[in-house]
């Protein structure tokens, strides 16, 4: 073994210790982090000091394809706080409600990283991550098979009203409504889970009481105290994500006195969700 794997949260988040991004990885490790990935939904890497921009997308395309590096952050582009009210803070205040990537897209991102580059000095600035692969298991059989038929559809603007930003026709012509499975298989992991967050508008089918009932119960199960990990954030931390099997948000910090700023890399896909589980020769493998 290259890495050690400890888990944190039972089948869903572990840190992995003994991997330096900023050296040439051989493949083993690789193939070490992939396995990891399909066992836990959240992997911790702690003490990324040197990563580099190259070095996050090698590490990004061992699971899928990688997105560019974009920042999160309360920052502008000359490295002021922004001004709370302008756009761009709000929406990236739009990450305090629980979500998954970019649900609006017909293929969401697989996965997700961040890399803490600054952080808050007194704190906060946490980010949560619920389970949907658990919650999906919590239901009884009949609700799965009830669940499992159902689609649900998200738009920008959905979370975008919540956020008190209104443009609505703009945001239609950008990303049309898009349309899921409500239960989704994760290609990395096999399993199955929910996939839903604050994009999401309605469930096809339901009134709209109905749907807005089903998605209240959902968010509430799926953010139960028991059922989330609270990353505390260390300088140069790297988190990755599923987007198939964890919800996220980040917690509350001083962010018109206070610094933070993380890289962020996607790990995109040719695939769009679907709840039939992918063929793959390696489940058949007996090794
Ligand atoms: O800032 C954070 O901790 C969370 C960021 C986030 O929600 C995202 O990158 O999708």
């Amino acid at each position: 073994m290259y890495t050690a794997i400890r888990p944190i949260a039972e089948d869903f988040v572990a840190e992995v210790s003994k991997v330096n991004l900023a050296l040439n990885l051989p493949q083993a490790v690789a193939e070490e982090l992939r396995d990891a990935f399909s066992k836990y939904a959240v992997l911790i890497l702690r003490d990324q000091f040197d990563v580099e921009y190259q070095q996050l997308l090698d590490f990004a395309g061992f699971f899928g394809r990688p997105s560019a590096c974009m920042d999160i952050t309360n920052l502008d582009v000359g490295g002021n706080i922004l001004d709370p009210e302008s756009l761009d803070a709000r929406y990236t205040r739009g990450n305090a409600l629980w979500h998954m990537d970019m649900l609006v897209l017909e293929r969401p991102p697989l996965a997700a990283m961040l890399v803490a580059r600054e952080l808050p000095a007194s704190g906060g600035g946490h980010t949560e991550f619920a389970d949907l692969s658990k919650v999906w298991s919590s239901y009884s059989p009949a609700e799965r098979r009830m669940l499992e038929k159902l689609k649900a559809v998200h738009t920008l603007e959905t979370i975008r009203a919540k956020m008190g930003i209104t443009k609505a026709e703009e945001i239609q012509s950008e990303y049309p409504p898009r349309e899921h499975p409500l239960v989704c298989v994760d290609p990395l992991s096999n399993k199955q889970a929910l996939l839903f967050g604050a994009h999401t508008s309605h469930i096809v089918g339901l009134s709209s009481a109905e749907s807005d009932a089903l998605l209240a119960d959902l968010l509430n199960r799926a953010t139960r105290k028991d059922g989330i990990y609270t990353h505390e954030w260390r300088p140069y931390d790297l988190v990755l994500w599923s987007n198939r099997r964890a919800m996220h948000r980040v917690l509350p910090y001083e962010y018109r006195h206070e610094r933070r700023r993380l890289w962020r890399m996607e790990v995109l896909t040719d695939e769009r969700p679907a709840n039939v589980r992918a063929f793959s020769w390696r489940r058949l493998l007996p090794w």
